[in-house]
């Protein structure tokens, strides 16, 4: 554990030049110490949290000052029909309490669900960082992860097309690091200015206070037509990455280059990547906006349910790191974040993995509280002069006065680091800390003079700036309020996005354009749009339009002509598909006068997968076996459509199969599983229903003896159907 540092008097000059270290006779931890002892001894194991948690054991009712509750139903009046008397405590406290209870929400990023769990480095790297939680494989920090919409409010749903937001708090010894990062690699602007404009323009219009959750409508448009540099995003936003089937099924990352710094102050640009142990995969649009009437809270429960059946989702952290001759030798700046370098270019190299493995006990005081700061950073971590970064450096700490009310927010528990905290800051709104002592300022020799002196800072194992001014030799010269140059090219990337898809893919991406344009009323802003997209590839604007039934207008005018460079298959979906049917979810259709083996077949299999089953049934209370016996129902079908699973299987009776047939549910269950390209396992009797719905043939369709068939499919699509079930442009 640490020790106490020499005093300055004692203290040898420190070899990089560095001041001696202040007199302190107070024990600190310093990066010196051995890294895995720090580990060991300050890796928080949730106790940290347990010290607040409330079990919720039976226990006497109190008020907030703790005094005992005789009763919960009635307020104190005069007489039995009379008025209430102001006297009440108890009442006043509980409508004052209830009163307060929400805060304000996110300005962005409103929706969301986290999670706790480890993340363990398996590759050590300080050559690069002397970050201590990388300095030995094996450090494990504890972590907390809050997955996010960006567009809708609190109360929005789960699967609009949207960026999810992908926000990482590591607790390690030397402090929190926050990777504060999205599921896309790259944004919609180069510059923090544009921000407030760009949030606007996407959230519900200013007059009418719609739509919620939605890019797709006049204002978004408009200023996106407006805005060339956020072509590069807008097509990662109108592409399957924008409509991810899980959480647990996305990539993260950091966007903007970071810089890591080494013990000997040698920095190296890195860009950070979370990549999915069960692979990425996406909805289908129509699935995911009919999942917004199914399902409201359709990742919020699916990351829930599967932590708490003990599918714990991972991710490994990886890491492209190159240097200044990397970065100039790239026809783009690697300052700027709508721009990404292609894994090809610079490999990923994996360096940990983090295992989300614990549910928040209770969503307000963890999930809503946690508020995450990209200014954030440990010794070894250092940001780089991105314009979109330098920004969120003051936004966020400053957004969470405002909704945490306090500039204390970070003593609440989810915010308080896991590691020793002392400094001569005080006071303020719910201060909960009670610093002893009168040496609330610095110098002080209090502690030399047998008093309580307080911390000094740690000029050897402190958090220092790297020491050049500016990066990539951009030397300061004047003030200026401009853009780089080297920022100019809008299009090359779009376009490289664009042709690294699969023929699927692209024509999901033209589908979203004529979607979302769709809905824009003004149609000059649809022109607009039209004419910018054209720069990024004239097949694809010509399918956008015949879409829309209108003319392409002239291309807009492009600052830079856009270069083609080489299509990267990583930056494709289906190209990196992973079939893993762990934490899947098979929906079980059946009905009366069933044989259970059938369903018991197919249980089997998808739980031996990993996959999670629901036995779906027209009456929650279940249905009657050929046996006569009764198998038992997780769900209705009216409220339970085939949306909410990865496959379907559906075991009817000759009797059955006429009734769902009939049935409107029944119909819709097994029609948007055909049109969602879903797998559908069927018994002979359920014919008559698959006739009704319309659905076809192909390998997806199989009989519900095929069990292992169904399981193999529950990750993958019937692509080829596509082209049978919706218009393709
Ligand atoms: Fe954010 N962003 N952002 N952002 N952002 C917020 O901070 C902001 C940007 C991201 O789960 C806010 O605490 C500015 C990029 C996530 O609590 C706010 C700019 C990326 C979350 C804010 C950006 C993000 C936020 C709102 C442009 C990906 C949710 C509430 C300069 C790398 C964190 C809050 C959570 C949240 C500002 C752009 C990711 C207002 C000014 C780029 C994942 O401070």
């Amino acid at each position: 554990m640490a020790k106490t540092p020499p005093s300055s008097a004692g203290k040898p000059a420190d070899p990089k030049g560095l001041p001696p270290n202040p007199a302190d006779d107070l024990n600190f931890p310093t990066n010196s110490d051995p890294v895995t002892a720090q580990f060991e001894s300050q890796r928080g194991n949730g106790d940290e949290l347990q010290q607040v948690t409330r079990p919720g054991d039976p226990a006497r009712m109190t008020t907030n000052h703790g005094v005992p509750i005789s009763d919960n139903e009635n307020s104190l009046r005069m007489g039995a029909r009379g008025p209430t008397l102001l006297e009440d405590f108890a009442l006043r406290e509980k409508i004052f309490h209830f009163d307060h209870e929400r805060i304000p929400e996110r300005i962005v990023h409103a929706r969301g669900s986290a999670a706790h769990g480890v993340f363990e480095v398996t590759e050590a790297i300080p050559e690069f960082t002397r970050a201590a939680l990388f300095q030995k494989a094996g450090n494990r920090c504890d972590v907390f992860v809050r997955f996010s919409t960006v567009a809708g409010g609190a109360g929005s749903v789960d699967t609009p097309r949207d960026v999810r937001g992908f926000a990482t708090k590591f607790y390690t010894p030397e402090g929190n690091w926050d990777l504060v990062g999205n599921n896309i690699p790259v944004f919609f602007i180069q510059d923090a200015m544009k921000f407030p404009d760009l949030v606007h323009s996407v959230k519900m219009e200013a007059d009418r206070a719609y739509p919620q959750a939605a890019t797709a409508h006049d204002t978004f448009w408009d200023w996106i037509s407006l805005m060339p540099e956020a072509m590069h995003m807008i097509m990662w936003a109108m592409s399957d990455r924008a409509i991810p089937r899980s959480f647990r099924m996305m990539e993260g990352f950091g966007v903007h280059t970071f810089r890591l710094v080494n013990a000997e102050d040698k920095a190296t640009f890195v860009k950070f990547h979370w990549k999915p142990r069960l692979g990425i995969q996406s909805l289908v649009w129509d699935e995911s906006a009919k999942l917004q009437g199914a399902d409201n809270d359709f990742h919020r429960r699916d990351l829930f349910e599967s932590i708490a059946a003990g599918h714990f989702p991972q991710w490994d952290l990886g890491i492209q790191t190159f240097d200044a001759a990397f970065a100039d030798a790239q026809p783009y700046d690697v300052l700027d974040a709508t721009k990404l370098i292609p894994e090809e270019d610079c490999p990923v190299r994996l360096i940990g993995t983090m295992t989300l493995n614990r549910n928040p006990d209770n969503f307000f005081a963890e999930t809503e509280q946690a508020a995450f700061l990209p200014s954030n950073v440990v010794p070894g971590i250092d940001f780089s002069d991105d314009p979109l970064l330098q920004g969120r450096l003051f936004s966020y700490l400053d957004t969470q006065k405002s909704r945490l009310g306090t500039t204390n927010f970070h003593q609440i528990p989810i915010n308080a680091p896991r590691c020793p905290m002392h400094n001569f800051q005080r006071d303020g709104m719910m201060q909960t800390q009670i610093p002893k002592g009168r040496a609330n300022y610095e110098p002080n020799s209090l502690g030399q003079r047998g008093e309580i002196g307080g911390p000094r800072v740690d000029a050897v194992g402190g958090y220092r700036t790297i020491k050049s001014a500016t990066d990539l030799g951009n030397e300061p010269t004047e003030k200026l309020r401009i853009r780089a140059e080297s920022f100019a090219d809008h299009f090359s990337q779009a376009r490289l996005f664009y042709k690294s898809q699969t023929e699927t893919e692209q024509g999901h991406m033209v589908s979203a354009l004529i979607f979302e344009l769709s809905k824009v009323e003004i149609a000059g802003i649809r022109e607009a749009v039209l004419a910018q997209i054209q720069n990024i590839d004239m097949g694809m604007a010509q399918r956008v339009a015949n879409g829309l039934a209108m003319d392409l207008p002239p291309a807009a005018k492009a600052a830079v002509k856009p270069v083609d460079m080489k299509p990267s298959d990583k930056l494709s979906i289906l190209k990196q598909a992973r079939p893993i049917s762990t934490g899947r979810k098979l929906g079980i259709l059946v009905t009366d006068g069933i044989d259970k083996a059938a369903v018991d077949a197919l249980k089997s299999a998808a739980e031996a997968g990993g996959a999670a089953v629901t036995i779906v049934a027209p009456k929650i209370g279940g249905v009657t076996l050929k046996d006569g016996s009764k198998l038992p129902a997780d769900a209705r079908l009216d409220g339970t459509p085939s949306v909410v699973f990865d496959a379907v299987a559906i075991v009817a009776s000759a009797e059955g199969g006429k009734q769902l047939a009939a049935d409107a549910a029944g119909i819709d269950f097994a029609a948007f599983a055909w049109a969602h390209l879903k797998a559908i396992a069927a018994s002979p009797e359920a014919q008559p229903l698959l006739d009704k719905a319309n659905v076809g043939k192909d390998d997806f369709i199989l009989a519900a003896s095929d069990a292992k068939g169904v399981v193999d499919k529950l990750s993958q699509r019937a692509w080829a159907r596509e082209p049978q079930v919706r218009p393709q442009f």
